[in-house]
């Protein structure tokens, strides 16, 4: 059962973007925000920019299903096992985008120097047309998402505590996303994405 009242934001059409935001989805958002600050194992990953390990701009966690391995940036995250609070989360995003999620990846933006650069979701084991559920907790978030081949203008929605984002169809595979860095002061901010990871133990043939 989705949560009380939504209104779904309609965004301006763009061609094969296919999202839908529904505003102040999670009632009990507060009670999750404080509890994710304080429950979650947080890590801060690293990249190699120019031959360079930096930390990346955020913190970050990675629950699933046994087996929902994920690669991304060149790094390769194994699961941590669901808790209560994350499966309940993980059950109300899979019956309001009418979907199943067998792993989330936890992100939290600390201050306004924290931050996502361009990227999709669009790595090999989320399959073709991923169904990707957004949740958004704590300061209001400025999301961007733009066309790959910059045919259309980009597009900039505010997302606000509580607020459930569903992208779904081609948008990964044809637009990009990213929460920029703002110098305007800024709360702590937390983003839960609901994804499926396709087969997590692959056998050889595809038998
Ligand atoms: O925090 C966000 O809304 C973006 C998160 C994101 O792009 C990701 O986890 O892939």
């Amino acid at each position: 059962m989705a949560d009380r009242a939504l209104f779904h934001t309609p965004l301006p059409p763009a061609p094969d973007l296919e999202v839908e935001v529904s505003r102040g989805f999670l009632a009990d958002a507060d009670e999750h925000m404080t509890g994710l600050l304080v429950e979650t194992p947080w890590t801060q990953g690293e990249i190699t920019v120019f031959g360079q390990r930096r930390p990346i701009p955020r913190l970050e966690a990675w629950y699933g299903d046994p087996g929902c391995t994920y690669t991304y940036s060149g790094r390769l995250l194994e699961p941590l096992p669901w808790t209560q609070r994350l499966a309940d989360l993980r059950n109300r995003c899979a019956d309001a985008a009418d979907t199943a999620f067998d792993s989330v990846l936890v992100n939290r933006y600390r201050t306004g120097d924290d931050a996502v650069g361009w990227h999709s979701d669009d790595e090999p084991e989320l399959g073709q047309r991923p169904v990707i559920a957004s949740l958004s907790l704590g300061a209001t978030r400025r999301f961007r998402l733009r066309r790959r081949d910059r045919s259309h203008d980009p597009v900039a929605l505010d997302l606000e505590h509580g607020d459930l984002l569903v992208m779904r169809g081609p948008t990964q595979a044809l637009w990009e996303h990213c929460l920029t860095r703002t110098a305007r002061p800024v709360g702590e901010r937390v983003n839960l994405t609901f994804r499926w990871i396709v087969d997590p133990f692959p056998t050889e043939g595809g038998g």
